[in-house]
């Protein structure tokens, strides 16, 4: 059977569980605390989710996991087989895995019934044989997560409003194109539902503050990431829009005005050689976010993938994105290169987690 090494709340174990579901996969859930020697020497970094195959081999990074599986199996893919449509596929992927992380932390724990909920399911999963009274086990969760995910990756007063309005904007956009279709892009999954059941899942539609939110504004929303969670893969093809329509724009305008805006500015970071950066998303000011190796690495494979379009497929949908924020897509390159992954062997690489400094040391 795989082995899933994850928690039953994780943001990308969530998003893996429901590709597996999906084909049908069977698999064990493990913890990682406790096996962390092994994780490490099998997958490079202990993260979640990570994956061992029946046949000794370890897999990290639920979007070359999922991209692997998906080549593996002689089903219609869940990458859709239009150029253009596939790029945006694959572009709310990373808006979905990146951009809406630091929402999803901050509702997780920022909020005393959420943080009380994810604490004390955590304590019990993850650090059951910790010879520590269950408080201080659940002390030592929050103020870990509250100091690298939430206040140090760049919640605070000032941009707090904005980081709520993140989580709305993606209901909101996303309730639209579910009142046209069932999935994002048609009648059938596709690679871009299953990035957003990373946030959706395990956090938005889990924590009790962004679930009631969500249960509230989006109805579509919570009833899609049940449907999500209860799809198995059929032999037949999907019927998948073959244009952008005005509201699958609205929610790719969103992904290039925060999450391309931050992949830009982050790379321009790495590329100074800073640990932390500032940046503008749709007019507020973050301080000192944690520079990402890894997401230059996502901003160089979503650049890769433009290069692949043709003419025709680039301009179907260049015509609906700001130029201004997605130009980064198309641009000169980066400063400098993230040289993860270079030999290109992922997700059976040694993998990095996504922040160099985001977490405390002394938590790693
Ligand atoms: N890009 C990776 C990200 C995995 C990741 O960052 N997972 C989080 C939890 S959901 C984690 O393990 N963070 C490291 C930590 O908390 O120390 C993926 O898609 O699998």
């Amino acid at each position: 059977m795989i082995r899933v090494f994850g928690s039953r709340i994780s943001y990308y174990t969530g998003k893996l569980e429901t590709y597996l579901r999906f084909r049908s996969l069977d698999y064990e859930l493990l913890p990682t605390i406790g096996n962390e020697r092994e994780i490490r020497a099998g997958a490079g970094t202990v993260q979640m989710p990570i994956v061992q195959l029946e046949d000794g081999r370890w897999m990290s990074d639920s979007t070359p996991v999922l991209a692997w599986f998906d080549t593996q199996q002689d089903r219609p893919s869940i990458y859709p087989s239009d150029p253009a449509m596939r790029f945006v596929a694959l572009l709310l992927e990373d808006y979905a895995d990146e951009w809406l992380w630091r929402p999803a932390m901050h509702y997780r724990w920022s909020y005393r019934q959420d943080r009380q909920y994810a604490s004390g399911l955590l304590a019990d999963e993850l650090l059951t044989h910790y010879p520590l009274p269950r408080f201080v086990k659940r002390l030592l969760l929050t103020v870990r997560q509250l100091g690298g995910f939430v206040r140090g990756d760049g919640v605070n007063r000032a941009t707090r409003a904005h980081v709520e309005r993140s989580y709305a904007n993606a209901l909101d956009r996303m309730e639209a194109i579910l009142a046209e279709r069932r999935f994002v892009l048609g009648n059938a999954p596709t690679i871009a539902d299953f990035g957003c059941m990373a946030p959706m899942l395990r956090h938005f539609g889990q924590d009790p503050t962004p679930a009631e939110i969500m249960r509230r504004r989006a109805p579509g929303v919570y009833a899609w990431v049940a449907r999500m969670w209860n799809t198995r893969a059929t032999e037949t093809a999907p019927e998948l829009v073959s244009e952008i329509d005005p509201p699958l724009a609205a929610l790719l305008t969103e992904a290039c005005e925060t999450h391309l805006v931050q992949l830009r500015e982050n790379a321009t970071a790495y590329g100074r050689g800073l640990r932390r950066y500032d940046q503008e998303i749709q007019g507020c000011r973050y301080t000192r976010v944690p520079t990402s190796r890894y997401r230059v690495w996502c901003l160089e494979e979503l650049r890769r993938a433009w290069q692949c379009l043709d003419d025709v497929a680039r301009s179907q949908v260049r015509r609906h994105l700001p130029e201004s924020h997605a130009a980064v897509l198309w641009d000169a390159a980066p400063p400098k290169a993230s040289e993860y992954d270079s030999d290109r062997r992922a997700p059976f690489n040694r993998a990095i987690n996504v922040f160099g400094t985001g977490v405390p040391r002394w938590s790693r």
